[in-house]
């Protein structure tokens, strides 16, 4: 694997030749399948007298320019073709076997059906071409297929034409009016099942919408059809940005590597992200369609009608869009939960990618495998840098500078440093220091010193930041932080609420006419990705949890305090001394359960204590064992004391349907596991009475986690009743890869010959193997090494399989520096077995590469 090499932002040079229309004949023959690629190049250097192509696993059968058959030479997914036109028709002939491709890039079969993706580089799979985002040119798509079994032939854009042909064959032809790099290129063909809609724009334009879903789900395709049509509103109404083509089609396949893909005008889904019913579905999974619909529809401007100039700039749409999604699943539903679940996934997953072996900057500078940078910290990380703009220039500010990016670059490929100029031109904010957020990796961490004066009536608040080196980049500079806080009276009303320019390495801020001495609340509402260190007192976190204006603040506050006592047990249990809850923190869990006033969503995140990751997120080096047995006795703790209050909040939410009601009685089920009560007979009663996904799912999880008699009958119940629906399964698979018990080993081997898995659906792979690597900390952590040793067995299957999938898989395995010696060691021993295949992916070579470096 040598012959690995990486590519350097630095290195960018702009195309020397273009493409401007591309005709696609693509003839769906199975193993034969024909693509006649006919593109109108243009020279745009004189100098060059070489057209260098992309193409990757083709049967290359033809070369023409100009209708003459022409040299070329084929070599290292490269075609070089010596030319000396300032303008030419090149036709490319290629032979596909897209049955025969697992990696499920580029043209590949789903159930049946054909469909593509191509983002970042699958296109070259399909073709030879420019594989590239900054060249756009107008596809014209020519779909043949056999009618009977593939009665839709899709690809974005209209339709313009189409008909019949001998042999029971049909064609459509496509034409798409927007310029286009080939990452957003799509096809689909297939028999399904279709839901049509319209949407009228608001300059009264009417939008034909289409859901195509596998035969027999008509009827779980309506939340995602009601979803698209408020996306589509949203964007008219938050941001001004309407719809552009007369149809929008969106198809769910079960076989895909991601979420979904934004391919113009049809966007090709995960079946995840558009099926749901009340039996099938939970309240998490409603909420996980309508915002992953939210975010390929925002994406229609924010990445295909401005879009990469190239891949290190893929935080350009990718942040700016996910920022986007959070906002819209914010105006509508809850406010402070959506951002709760934002700031989870920075802490728990985004801190530890810029501690481990792949950290990078939101735009990265050098890259091997470009799958390997849809990353949190390009998507996530990105969405936060978005926010902190947001926050400095406000909501007029952030939409003028909406306004005049659009303006400037409809229709081009750009950097990011051309949407940081758009804000500062259309606010006059000044961004030159902000830039440093683009460049530069790793976590700041703020440290926060506070006084008050009482003769002076002044309060002064320190704060230090810096930021440690990461493992590409040593040196690390001050960054422009939006730092939110709140001074708190001793009665609990605000004193005060403002968004600090922390821009120095230190810096204090003064407060004047400060009457009494406050509380302060600090970064609130997470207000930039850094972490904070402050010295909180039980007291002043009770007061926070109780009034904190922002209601992420006290949720924040709940888990500083859980969090520090369960470090202050950890500590004991090193001291051999015998562990202790403090009975305020107690108290402050019970005021939760008690409160009338809190939304039921909040008060479930406060009650879903911190998970065992989440705690390990919090420290540099940590005793796995101690810490699981202090988070352990800190839950019991709560739960046991507050047993009476649980109940009673259970049994009063038990009848009613909401989404928040349904959260937190689940939230209490899960604390009532660690109590007396007669918990099998009340899992059993909900798993019996359900009549819908979230309250059984919950039933079950309650079941696994309290490891209750129940469980294997109920599990049995539901593999009955669910072993025909796919999605249902993966939460049966992930529930049994999660169950903390060394018979998880057996039960994982079990479950790979079940007939529902397959190594080649992502979804299944995830639902086993993700949710043992990423979720059951306590057995793939084992001391053992028998967790690494079962996830490296998946790896050496996957990589031949599909290597994007287990690069993605193989994350919890290359993060391994918070953890003892001896773990470490055994984790290395598994990455070396990887590194010693004779076929390791270019995907997992880069990771496995620098995880041992
Ligand atoms: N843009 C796609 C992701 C493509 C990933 C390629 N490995 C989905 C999205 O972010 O909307
Ligand atoms: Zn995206």
């Amino acid at each position: 694997m040598s012959q690995v090499t990486a590519k350097f932002l630095k290195d960018y040079q702009s195309p020397k030749f273009t493409i401007e229309n591309i005709n696609l004949d693509v003839n769906l023959l199975g193993a034969q399948t024909r693509v006649v690629a006919t593109s109108q190049v243009q020279r745009l250097d004189s100098a060059a007298k070489v057209l260098v192509l992309d193409g990757e696993s083709l049967q290359l059968s033809s070369v023409k320019i100009n209708g003459q058959a022409v040299e070329y030479i084929e070599a290292d997914g490269k075609l070089s073709i010596t030319v000396d036109f300032d303008q030419f028709e090149l036709e490319i002939v290629t032979i596909l076997d897209p049955a025969a491709n697992t990696s499920l890039e580029g043209l590949y079969m789903s159930d049946g059906a054909y469909c593509t993706q191509c983002e970042a580089e699958g296109f070259r799979r399909i073709t030879y071409y420019l594989d590239r985002p900054d060249v756009l040119a107008k596809f014209t798509v020519r779909i043949e297929a056999d009618k009977a079994q593939f009665p839709y032939l899709l690809s974005n854009g209209n339709p313009i034409d189409a008909g019949e042909l001998d042999g029971g064959r049909h064609f459509v032809c496509w034409q798409d009016p927007f310029p286009k790099p080939c990452y957003l290129f799509a096809l689909v063909a297939g028999d399904f099942d279709l839901l049509e809609d319209k949407f009228t724009t608001r300059s009264g334009r009417d939008v034909k919408l289409q859901v195509f879903v596998d035969k027999g789900n008509l009827s779980k395709s309506q939340h995602a059809m009601a979803s698209l049509k408020k996306a589509m509103e949203w964007d008219e109404s938050r941001f001004g940005l309407e719809y552009d083509l007369d149809i929008y089609m969106i198809v769910a396949v079960d076989f895909f590597n991601m979420g979904a893909m934004e391919n113009k005008g049809l966007n090709v889904f995960n079946t995840k992200y558009v099926l749901a019913d009340k039996a099938t579905a939970t309240d998490v999974d409603y909420h996980g369609i309508e915002a992953v619909i939210g975010h390929e529809y925002f994406h229609n401007w924010t990445g295909n009608r401005i879009t990469c100039r190239d891949w290190f700039q893929l935080s350009l749409k990718e942040g700016l869009t996910v920022f986007r999604d959070q906002e819209f699943s914010s105006d509508m539903g809850s406010r402070a939960v959506n951002r709760i679940n934002a700031i989870k996934v920075i802490k728990n997953q985004q801190f530890a990618e810029d501690t481990g072996p792949m950290a990078h900057p939101i735009r990265p500078e050098s890259v091997m495998e470009m799958n390997n940078f849809y990353t949190v910290t390009v998507y996530n990380k990105g969405a936060e840098v978005i926010r902190m703009l947001h926050t400095l220039l406000g909501e007029e500010g952030f939409q003028a500078g909406m306004r005049l990016y659009v303006e400037r670059h409809d229709g081009h490929a750009v950097t990011c440093d051309d949407f940081v100029a758009a804000m500062e031109d259309a606010s006059g904010v000044d961004l030159a220091l902000f830039r440093r957020w683009y460049s530069q990796s790793g976590t700041p961490i703020v440290n926060v010193m506070d006084s008050y004066d009482a003769n002076k009536k002044r309060y002064t608040l320190t704060l230090k930041q810096h930021t440690p080196a990461t493992a590409e980049q040593a040196v690390k500079q001050a960054l422009h932080i939006p730092f939110s806080i709140e001074l708190l009276a001793a009665d609990g009303h605000s004193l005060l609420n403002k968004v600090l320019d922390f821009v120095e390495n230190e810096q204090e801020f003064v407060f004047d006419n400060i009457d009494q001495k406050p509380l302060v609340s600090l970064l609130q509402d997470f207000s930039a990705p850094v972490k904070l260190v402050y010295n909180f007192s039980i007291e002043h976190l009770v007061h926070l949890m109780q009034f904190a204006t922002s209601e992420v603040a006290r949720w924040e506050a709940s888990v500083n305090l859980f969090s520090q006592t369960v470090w202050q047990n950890v500590a004991k249990l090193a001291a051999e001394q015998a562990m202790v809850v403090d009975p305020r923190v107690v108290d402050a869990f019970r005021a939760v359960m008690l409160a009338t006033d809190l939304d039921a969503e909040l008060v479930a995140e406060i009650l879903t204590l911190p998970s065992l990751s989440a705690l390990v997120e919090q420290v540099d080096s940590v005793d796995l064992d101690a810490l699981t047995a202090a988070r352990r006795y800190v839950v019991d703790t709560i739960a046991n004391e507050c047993e009476d209050e649980l109940l009673a909040k259970y049994r009063q939410l038990a009848q009613e349907q909401t989404i928040g009601a349904r959260a937190l009685k689940n939230s209490c089920l899960i604390l009532l596991t660690s109590t007396a009560v007669d918990i099998d007979t009340l899992v059993q009663q909900q798993y019996q009475q359900a009549d819908n996904m979230t309250d059984s799912l919950a039933a079950l999880q309650a079941a696994n986690v309290g490891a209750l008699a129940c469980r294997q009958a109920l599990l049995t119940d539901f593999e009955a009743q669910w072993k025909d629906t796919p999605l249902v399964m993966d939460k049966w698979f992930a529930l049994q890869a999660c169950f903390n018990n060394e018979q998880v080993f057996d039960a994982i081997e079990n479950l790979k010959q079940h007939s529902a898995f397959s190594f080649e659906n992502p979804n299944r792979v995830r639902s086993i193997i993700g949710s043992f690597a990423m979720a059951n900390l306590a057995q793939f952590h084992r001391v053992d090494g028998r967790g690494y040793q079962l996830l490296t067995d998946w790896l050496i299957v996957l990589n031949k399989v599909n290597p994007q999938v287990a690069a993605r898989m193989i994350t919890p395995l290359i993060q391994f520096g918070k953890f003892d010696q001896s773990r470490q060691q055994l984790i290395k021993v598994q990455l070396q077995r990887l590194m010693d295949l004779p076929d390791l992916s270019k995907d997992l070579y880069e990771k496995v590469f620098k995880a041992l470096a």
